[in-house]
């Protein structure tokens, strides 16, 4: 494997990367949580993208992502994608979990983004459990390198809470 897997604690917003993930909603207008922070700190503009996708596609559906100018952000792109409700985990939420990391990998490939940043989507609002979707994260990125080696030069979890950050510490043993 050639690409680097970091890990971060702190804000996404902050963060320099070609492209930072945005934990988006279908309606692609904004919300609370990593959302909120991203479309505050970047201004306008990303609002403005996102509203002509909707417009053209109708939002985003869950486990897919779509990419827009990171507006005022250090970031260039910011890759919105919909992560899944937690639910009890019977509404195939761990398989939709995994196509948001998938699905944001592949537009970033297509996009010739070679430094990615991630924030825990769905671990917040939407109660996905948090070490769950850690392994299930770490998993989606590795499978996702394995199959690309080259593609990318550094892909960072960026973990705001405490909790997530020991969670991917312990997984990222001998990794980083
Ligand atoms: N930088 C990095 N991570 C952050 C930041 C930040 N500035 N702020 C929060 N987090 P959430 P979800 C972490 O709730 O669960 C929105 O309203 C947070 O600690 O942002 O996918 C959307 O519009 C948590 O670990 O996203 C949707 O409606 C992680 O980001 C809904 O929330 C994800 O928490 C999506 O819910």
């Amino acid at each position: 494997m050639s690409t680097k897997l970091t890990l971060i604690q702190g804000d996404i917003t902050k963060i320099a990367s070609d492209a930072i993930v945005n934990a988006a909603n279908s309606s692609l207008l904004g919300g609370g949580g990593v959302d909120g922070a991203i479309h505050r700190a970047g201004g306008p503009a990303i609002l403005e993208e996102c509203i002509q996708i909707r417009n053209k596609q109708g939002g985003c559906k869950i486990g897919e992502a779509v990419i827009t100018t990171a507006g005022r952000l250090p970031a260039k792109y910011v890759i919105h994608t919909v992560g899944p409700v937690w639910q009890g985990g019977r509404n195939r939420e761990r398989e939709l979990l995994s196509n948001c990391y998938r699905n944001v990998l592949e537009l970033a490939l297509e996009h010739g983004i070679k430094t990615l940043a991630f924030p825990n989507i769905s671990t917040g609002i939407y109660r996905f459990p948090k070490a769950e979707a850690a392994a299930l994260a770490l998993e989606a990125v590795q499978a996702f390198v394995a199959s690309h080696p080259d593609a990318l030069e550094e892909i960072s979890f960026v973990c705001y809470d405490d909790e997530n950050f020991r969670l991917y510490e312990e997984l990222m043993k001998g990794e980083v």
